[in-house]
């Protein structure tokens, strides 16, 4: 199975972005955390995106906040599919991250998910890893199932839990 790379601009981006380290954990997906900025570390994080696709890996999470762009530049490196990860930052709710992932120009497409939604872009890439593994798919679909019947859970008891907050 094809690795998860997932890199981030600072250290301090960690706490949000390790639900989406569980959750590949969680599919048996194999992933690699790095700390690698598009402006601090430049050369470092071009290299490793240049690099990706012959290490193994078959998708990118890159997270990043403010002026994001490790995502783009990471994308403009490799054909690998990139999933961007706006980190919410002091500034708009991270707003400034999330528009700076997701707006890229024509011919460099970055997949972004929502502001500091670590899971869904795991959840994002075990899909992509998903179309060549059939045992992803199944899992994918376990976890589809079980959400649905909490939901149902939930629907049948919420004359009791309105009357309990009424
Ligand atoms: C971005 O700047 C990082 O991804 C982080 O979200 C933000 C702030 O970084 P630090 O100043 O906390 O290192 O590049």
């Amino acid at each position: 199975m094809k690795k998860v790379a997932i890199l981030m601009g600072s250290k301090s981006d960690a706490p949000v972005v390790a639900p989406a380290v569980k959750t590949l954990k969680a599919f048996g997906v194999e992933a690699t955390v790095r700390v690698l900025s598009a402006h601090r570390t430049p050369g470092e994080a071009m290299a490793f995106a240049a690099g990706a696709a012959d290490a193994g890996y078959g998708v990118m999470i890159c997270c990043a906040g403010k002026a994001a762009h490790l995502a783009g530049v990471c994308a403009a490196h490799t054909t690998l599919p990139v999933i961007g990860l706006p980190i919410k930052s002091s500034f708009m709710d991270g707003l400034d991250s999330l528009l700076s992932t997701v707006q890229m120009p024509a011919g460099i497409p970055v997949a972004t998910v929502g502001v500091n939604a670590a899971e869904n872009a795991a959840l994002l890439a075990v899909q992509i890893l998903a179309l060549a593994d059939e045992g992803l798919t199944l899992k994918l679909k376990e976890r589809k199932a079980k959400m649905t019947a909490d939901i149902l859970r939930d629907d049948k008891a919420i004359d009791e839990i309105m009357a309990g907050l009424i």
